[in-house]
């Protein structure tokens, strides 16, 4: 929502859209696309407004809100949707409390007190931005660009990153998307595949399913969850490798309880398996592999029983495995993954997983990886200037070559903590935080607070009181998702066998801003002014970005909104593989870099004695830290039950509901406790728990030590050689029961 939009504009605009979905058009004639009545039990006469795209997770399903006297009073997924379709998850739901969360940041804020323990003193929206604007510009002044870095992620951060990135000239960016989610993977599939791969498994139609630590049905993601239920429906059999008994290992046809850190190995073995026995694709091999013969080589050692002991599975279970991959080839569907920063040796994993696919020849085939084309649709923002590299942390300035040769777009995290706190090789002053939480996105909060104690000046821009936005000294209240416009979704039909469509949604809002929150595109652009890169602006308010990226596809938001907030066209035939389309089985530029040119397995530190390892994961109802003060959400999860092997637990006298807290192998304790759950589905060298609970804000009043924080216990860096991404599951723990700290039986 514009910064300009008067509330009676603004109620003509919401009328508007509510009168383009009355029910006599709920059958799209252009499209075909059959839609369920709008009007659900309980909101019948509500005006139903078209055009939300959910952000409490950045899936993006698309919404229609139901308001009732100006009031948002209920979240649907959009009939017309070709993606979610009228289904939302549950914090999807609970979107609407977070619209209404009391907590929510309204004002623009001074910290009076100090970081990190914050005295906030309200003050006007000039003064806030006077200024931010004048101490990022003293920095860019004194120290240069260089001098600011930028912690962002989301939706509304992409504008205000660019700025910093383009305008402004910092390559100081650590994007959480990146850095500690999926950014090993694109860079892994782009140098095996030249493409990242995305989650673009065709699960609806495929004959195998094989998740390597992927907990689909706890990590969920609407559209992407109905595919994988299609394809359970349609009979497909089901591979689950996680240590725990997921809830997708629950579905699974076999449950691999792998030794952590240890997949590389375990796939190396199935690969060899398959070349050996002559069980691989050889059409795919000979047409579109390159480095067959090396990588054949590189991998024999792994033969099924010493992957068996490395990963402490059976090598019976390792065979029938290959044999159902190779059975049903190429009709698997090999899951890419989504967060895979894990270990520190991830991007081998990730090469592995793109190698098999390859072995298989599971390429572009139907139930394979199959990357159905979305429409086009153009970006707006700031014009991208020369690349200097001269302040580019990532290159070693005495020779010119890279640290990280595979890196994902931005600057690894730890060479931009390194040199915010050590000052050297050039001094980085100024921090802007814009929907991250890097307290407890990103392992070693420690490191995180040093950076921030380092700063002249810090700036957060966030919906809530997190963590982080406690380190703020100026902290600025965005209007949320559904208050305001941005981000352009577009994609394709989930089920990729049924004719194929394509679509484009805009986010528009479905209520009007409360108190005095303002979008990302005011916000930068008043910052920018008062920086002097007023000239740079490229465009003046939310609604004209999305507009002129609308207009590239002959769209408008009025045009838009005219189709339900949802425009379809007819796509193209996703199957068929292009020709030049090749898999990099062993890569040369990888060896020039001084990397394995084939998958090799790295071994990762083995469990301290007395310790088991910390896995994390999803909660299912819960976004990371972001929805921990959701009210809905919070009643139906409270708290993160640590997870533990029933046999260990009757060693330690533990049993299910015993309130328990940590200490790492670092003496690091929690600041929290959490009860304990009791299962046979966890292996005995670790215990798992839910990421994102614990919050320390007290400004949560929901939230606050909720639960146990996973990343305060995860103090041991761990960096991913090719892609500098931080690994974070070679953390250990011990759990404390009534003071007494527990060693965990070997
Ligand atoms: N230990 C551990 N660490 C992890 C993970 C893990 O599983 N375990 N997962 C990793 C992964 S996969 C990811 S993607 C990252 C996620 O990392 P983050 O994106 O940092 O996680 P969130 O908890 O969603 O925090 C985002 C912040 O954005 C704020 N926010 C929400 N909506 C808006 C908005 O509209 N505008 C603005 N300005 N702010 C908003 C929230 O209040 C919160 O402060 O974490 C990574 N880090
Ligand atoms: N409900 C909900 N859904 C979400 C999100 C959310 O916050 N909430 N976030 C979204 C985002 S941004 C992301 S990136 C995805 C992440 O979703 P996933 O990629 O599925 O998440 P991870 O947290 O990596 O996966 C955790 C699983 O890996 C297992 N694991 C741990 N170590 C190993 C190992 O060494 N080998 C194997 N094979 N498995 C291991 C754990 O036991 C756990 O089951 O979820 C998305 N969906
Ligand atoms: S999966 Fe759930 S939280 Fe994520 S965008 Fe869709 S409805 Fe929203
Ligand atoms: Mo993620």
């Amino acid at each position: 929502m514009a910064f300009n939009l008067t509330r009676r504009k603004f109620l003509q605009t919401a009328s508007l859209a509510a009168a383009s979905v009355p029910l006599s058009k709920v059958v799209s004639a252009s499209t075909g696309v059959t839609k369920a009545p709008l009007d659900t039990k309980g909101t019948a006469g509500d005006k139903t407004v078209v055009g939300g795209i959910c952000e409490m997770c950045f899936w993006r399903c698309q919404l229609v809100g139901k308001v009732r006297d100006g009031r948002l009073i209920k979240l649907e997924g959009n009939p017309k949707s070709i993606d979610n379709g009228t289904a939302i998850c549950a914090r999807g739901n609970a979107g609407v409390q977070l619209l209404y969360d009391v907590d929510r940041l309204k004002y623009p804020m001074k910290n009076v007190g100090k970081r990190g323990a914050p005295k906030w003193k309200k003050i006007s929206w000039k003064e806030a931005l006077d200024e931010c604007g004048a101490k990022l510009k003293s920095t860019v002044d004194e120290y240069g660009p260089q001098g600011i870095c930028v912690f962002p992620h989301g939706a509304s951060a992409k504008y205000p990153m660019h700025y910093f990135e383009r305008a402004v000239g910092t390559h100081n960016v650590s994007e959480a998307s990146f850095f500690q989610c999926r950014g090993i993977r694109d860079t892994a599939y782009l140098a095996t595949t030249g493409k990242p791969p995305g989650e673009k498994i065709d699960m609806a139609n495929t004959k195998v399913m094989f998740f390597i630590g992927d907990h689909l049905g706890e990590n969920i993601h609407v559209s992407h969850i109905k595919q994988y239920i299609q394809g359970l429906q349609n009979g497909a059999k089901l591979i689950v490798a996680d240590p725990r008994f997921s809830a997708a290992a629950a579905k699974a046809n076999i449950w691999v309880q792998i030794k952590p850190g240890t997949d590389t190995a375990y796939m190396l073995a199935i690969m060899n398996y398959l070349v050996k026995n002559n069980k691989y694709d050889k059409a795919f091999i000979e047409d579109h592999t390159e480095g067959f013969e090396e990588f054949a080589e590189a991998i024999k050692e792994w033969t099924l029983e010493k992957a068996a002991k490395v990963c402490d599975i059976p090598a019976e279970q390792i065979k029938e495995v290959a044999e159902m991959l190779a059975a049903n080839a190429p009709h698997v569907a090999i899951h890419p993954g989504r967060h895979v920063s894990w270990y520190g040796n991830d991007f081998q994993r990730q090469r592995a997983l793109a190698c098999l696919t390859g072995i298989l020849g599971a390429y572009y085939v139907k139930g394979g990886w199959v990357p159905a084309k979305g429409p086009k649709v153009g970006g707006v923002s700031w014009a991208k200037g020369e690349a200097d590299h001269t302040y580019d942390l990532n290159i070693n300035h005495h020779d010119g070559t890279k640290y990280y040769t595979n890196k994902p777009p931005g600057t690894p995290t730890e060479l931009i903590r390194d040199c915010a706190i050590s000052g050297k090789p050039y001094p980085i002053k100024s921090c802007v935080v814009w929907g991250q939480n890097p307290l407890q996105t990103i392992p070693g909060q420690q490191k995180m607070k040093d950076l921030f104690k380092a700063m002249d000046f810090v700036m957060c821009v966030d919906v809530m009181p997190t963590d982080v936005t406690a380190w703020a000294d100026i902290l600025l209240p965005e209007s949320s998702y559904l208050e305001r416009y941005d981000f352009i979704k577009k994609g394709t039909q989930w089920d990729l066998s049924k004719e194929h469509q394509q679509y484009i949604a805009a986010r528009m809002p479905l209520v009007e801003p409360m108190f005095e929150r303002k979008d990302q595109i005011y916000i930068t652009n008043e910052i920018a002014k008062r920086m002097g890169n007023e000239s740079k602006i490229p465009v003046q308010t939310i609604e004209e970005l999305v507009d002129k990226s609308l207009a590239t596809a002959n769209l408008s938001i009025e045009k838009l909104r005219a189709e339900d907030g949802i425009h379809i066209q007819p796509g193209k035939d996703p199957y068929g593989i292009p020709e030049d389309f090749t898999v990099v089985l062993y890569n040369e530029d990888l060896v020039d870099d001084g990397h394995p040119g084939a998958p090799t397995y790295k071994a990762v530190p083995d469990n301290p004695k007395g310790f088991a390892r910390l896995l994390y994961g999803r909660a299912p109802v819960h976004t990371f830290n972001r929805s921990q003060n959701n009210v809905w959400l919070h009643n139906a999860m409270p708290d993160n039950p640590v997870w533990i092997n029933n046999e260990v637990a009757a060693k330690l006298g533990l049993i299910d509901g015993d309130t328990v807290g940590f200490v790492n192998s670092e003496g690091v304790k929690s600041a929290t406790t959490t009860t304990v759950k009791v299962t046979a589905g966890i292996r005995k060298d670790c215990v798992y728990m839910y990421h994102g609970y614990g919050s320390a804000n007290p400004a949560l009043s929901i939230g606050h030590g909720a639960g146990v924080d996973d990343q305060s216990l995860i103090t041991k860096l761990a960096v991913d050689p090719e892609t500098g991404c931080n690994g974070m599951r070679n953390n250990f723990v011990k759990l404390i029961k009534d003071g007494k700290v527990l060693d965990i039986p070997a």
